[in-house]
C-alpha cells in the first residue's frame, strides 16, 4: 500500500494504481474521453491532467502511477480552464449534429460540453469530411465524428485481436479506420460491435433497424413474431435506471405487446433446442470417434473469425445453428403450420445483445431454411430501449407478462447461455442424460463459471473424464487453438473434448449492442442476474423442457434427425 493525498485528503492505495483510479476510489471523477477500464490507458485526450506537488508539469492521471507521500490536486480553476479549452478544441473538430446523432443523450462529449457550460466554440471549425462506412450490415463508422480517442482501435486490437481498425496517418491527421482505405466489410472485422460499445461519441454505432420492425407492425398483412435473446433480460433495465443484472423478462414481453407485436417468443426456447442438437452431435462424436474437440458455433462473430482466420478448424465446429436462427426457422415452419399462417405473411424479428446477429441472418443460404429469410430483422438491446421510449411506454410500471406458447417456454439452462461458460454448463447438464438416458444428480458446474479469459476443467461423468475449455474475448482464443492444433498435427489425443467460445468478454451479456458503460463490474452484475434467474427456474435442464419434448414428438422427430438437420444445422465456408 502507498500513502498519498488527493485534494489534500490522505488516503491509502495499492502500489501501481493510476492517479485516475486512485481518485475514483476517493469518489472523485476526473474527466476523460480516452481511458476505459477495459483498455490500456494511453493519455490521448489530455482531459485528465492533474497537479502534482513539487512538479511543474501537469501529468495525465490515466498514465501516471501514484507515488509514496505525494499530494495530487485533481480539480481547481486552472485545471478547469485547461479542460474546458480541450473540450472546446475537440468541439471545433466535431460536427454539431447532436439532434440527429445516435448518441444524443448518452454521448460523453455532449455531457462534458454541457457540464462545462460551453455555449459557443471560440476556435475555427475544422471537420475532416470523410464518407460514412455502412458496408457491414452491423455497424456504421462515421469518421467525421471521430474524436481520436483511440478506444475503438484499442478494443479491436487488445480485447479482440482482430486489428480491423488501425491508427492511420499521423498527428492531427490520424484516422481510426481499416488499413489501406479499405471498407470495414473488406477488413478482418468480425462485426462484434465492441468498437461501438466503447466509442464515447457517435463515430461508430449499431445500424439502426427500428424502422423495419415498425413498418412490419404497421403492415396489416403481416403477422409479427419477435424473439428475445438470453442476455437482453439482464441489461435492458439499465436504460430505464435499473441496476445491471436486474431481470426484466416479463416487462420486455409486455413492452413488445404494447408496441404492437403479434407473437412473443423467446430465444431461450431454442437455446434448449441447441443443447439437444449440439449435445447429440457431441455424444455422437465422442462415442463414434468423430472430430474433437467439438467447438460451439452460436456466436456469429466467432464463426466469422473462424471462417476468416482458422478455417482448418471447420471440422471441429458444431453444425448446430445458433438458437436465434433455429428459432427463426421454427417460427416460419412449425409455428406457421400450427397457426395456419402462410410463412410469407410472417415477419420474424429478434432482439439481441449483439451487432453481429444483424449479419448472421443472411450469412449463408442455410439461413433461409424455411424457404424464406428465417429472421427478417435484428434489433440490439439499445435499439429496443429506444423503441420502448419512443412508444411512450413506462417500462418500470409494466406488469410481468408471459411469452406465447409453444416456442416461448424455456429452462434455466437456456438463460445462462448469455454468460461465458453458460453454454458449456447447459450442455453438461444434459450430456449425461443423452449418454445414459438417466438423470445426473449434479446440476450446477461451478468449475466452468468465472471471468478468467480461458478456463479449463476436467469433469468426471460415469467414470469417464471429460476435458472442457472456455474462452471469451477473441484475444484469448489464440493460445487455445494453438494447443488444439498442435495435438491434432502430432496425431495426439485432443487436449479437450468440448470447447465454448464467445467473441465478447463476459459472453453475450457484454455484447456490442448492450447498454453503454459496460465494465467488468457491470459484466459481473449481469452474469449474477443470469445465474439467479437460472436458480429460480423450476426446470433447469434443457432436455426436461416439456415443449422441447413436444416439438420433437410432433415435428422434429429426434435430435439430429433429417428434419432437424434441414432446419437447425448449417455449413461453414473458407
Ligand atoms: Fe447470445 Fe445465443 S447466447 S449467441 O450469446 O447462443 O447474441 O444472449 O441470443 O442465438 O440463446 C447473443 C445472448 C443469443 C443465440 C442464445
Ligand atoms: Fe473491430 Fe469488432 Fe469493431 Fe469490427 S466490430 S472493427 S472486429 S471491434
Amino acid at each position: 500500500k502507498i500513502n498519498i493525498k488527493i485534494n489534500n485528503v490522505p488516503m491509502e492505495v495499492e502500489k501501481g494504481t493510476s492517479v485516475l483510479m486512485a481518485a475514483k476510489q476517493a469518489g472523485i471523477h476526473i474527466p476523460t474521453l480516452c481511458a476505459h477500464p477495459d483498455l490500456t490507458p494511453w493519455g490521448a485526450c489530455g482531459l485528465c491532467v492533474v497537479k502534482v506537488e513539487g512538479m511543474p508539469k501537469l501529468p495525465r492521471a490515466c498514465v501516471t502511477e501514484v507515488s509514496e507521500g505525494t499530494s495530487y490536486i485533481t480539480h481547481d480553476p486552472e485545471l478547469n480552464k485547461i479542460r474546458r479549452t480541450i473540450v472546446e478544441m475537440i468541439l471545433s473538430n466535431h460536427p454539431n449534429e447532436c439532434l440527429t446523432c445516435g448518441r444524443s443523450g448518452s454521448c460523453e462529449l455532449q455531457t462534458l460540453a454541457a457540464n462545462f457550460s460551453i455555449r459557443e466554440v471560440p476556435f475555427e471549425s475544422n471537420i475532416t469530411e470523410l464518407p460514412k462506412d455502412e458496408s457491414t450490415l452491423s455497424i456504421v463508422l462515421d469518421p467525421r465524428k471521430c474524436i481520436k480517442c483511440g478506444r475503438c482501435v484499442l478494443v479491436c486490437q487488445q480485447l479482440q485481436d482482430v486489428w480491423a481498425l488501425e491508427f492511420i496517418g499521423r498527428g492531427d491527421h490520424t484516422e481510426m479506420m481499416p488499413a489501406a482505405g479499405a471498407l470495414l466489410s473488406e477488413s478482418p472485422c468480425i462485426k462484434c460491435g465492441q468498437c461501438s460499445a466503447h466509442c464515447p461519441v457517435g463515430a461508430i454505432y449499431e445500424r439502426d433497424d427500428t424502422k423495419k420492425l415498425l413498418d412490419a407492425i404497421l403492415n396489416p398483412e403481416l403477422h409479427v413474431a419477435v424473439q428475445i435473446a438470453p442476455a437482453v433480460r439482464v441489461a435492458i433495465g439499465e436504460a430505464f435506471g435499473l441496476e445491471p443484472g436486474t431481470i426484466t423478462t416479463g416487462k420486455i414481453y409486455a413492452a413488445l405487446r404494447r408496441i404492437g407485436v403479434d407473437a412473443i417468443f423467446d430465444t431461450n426456447f431454442s437455446a434448449d433446442l441447441t443443447i439437444m442438437e449440439e449435445g447429440t452431435e457431441f455424444v455422437d462424436r465422442l462415442t463414434k470417434g468423430g472430430v474433437l474437440p467439438l467447438i460451439t458455433s452460436c456466436c456469429p462473430s466467432w464463426v466469422d473469425y473462424m471462417e476468416k482466420h482458422c478455417a482448418d478448424m471447420i471440422p471441429n465446429f458444431s453444425t448446430a445453428k445458433s438458437p436465434m436462427m433455429m428459432q427463426g426457422a421454427l417460427t416460419k415452419t412449425y409455428y406457421a403450420d400450427k397457426k395456419e399462417i402462410p410463412k410469407e405473411k410472417i415477419f420474424s424479428a429478434a432482439i439481441m445483445p449483439c451487432t453481429s446477429k444483424k449479419f448472421e441472418i443472411v450469412r449463408h443460404k442455410d439461413m433461409y431454411a424455411s424457404g424464406r429469410q428465417d429472421v427478417d430483422v435484428v434489433l440490439t438491446t439499445r435499439e429496443l430501449a429506444r423503441l420502448i421510449k419512443q412508444s411512450g411506454i413506462d417500462f418500470l410500471s409494466l406488469p410481468d407478462e408471459e411469452a406465447d406458447s409453444p416456442i416461448g417456454a424455456y429452462t434455466g439452462a437456456a438463460t445462462i447461455f448469455g454468460a461465458t461458460g453458460g453454454v458449456m454448463e447447459a450442455a453438461l447438464r444434459t450430456g449425461y442424460f443423452l449418454v445414459t438416458g438417466s438423470e445426473y444428480e449434479k446440476i450446477t458446474f461451478e468449475e466452468v463459471r468465472g471471468m478468467e479469459g480461458i478456463r479449463t476443467a476436467s469433469i468426471h461423468i460415469n467414470g469417464k473424464e471429460l476435458r472442457v475449455a472456455i474462452a471469451h474475448g477473441v484475444a484469448n482464443v489464440r493460445d487455445l487453438l494453438t494447443e488444439i492444433r498442435q495435438a491434432r498435427d502430432e496425431g495426439k489425443e485432443p487436449p479437450y473434448h468440448f470447447v465454448e467460445v464467445m467473441a465478447c468478454r463476459g459472453g453475450c451479456i457484454a455484447g456490442g449492442g448492450q447498454p453503454y458503460n459496460t465494465t467488468d463490474e457491470v459484466r459481473n452484475a449481469r452474469i449474477a442476474g443470469m445465474y439467479a434467474d437460472d436458480q429460480h427456474s423450476e426446470i433447469r435442464c434443457s432436455h426436461k423442457n416439456p415443449f422441447i419434448q413436444e416439438i420433437y414428438k410432433e415435428f422434429l422427430e429426434t435430435p439430429g434427425s433429417g428434419k432437424a438437420h434441414e432446419l437447425l444445422h448449417t455449413h461453414y465456408q473458407h
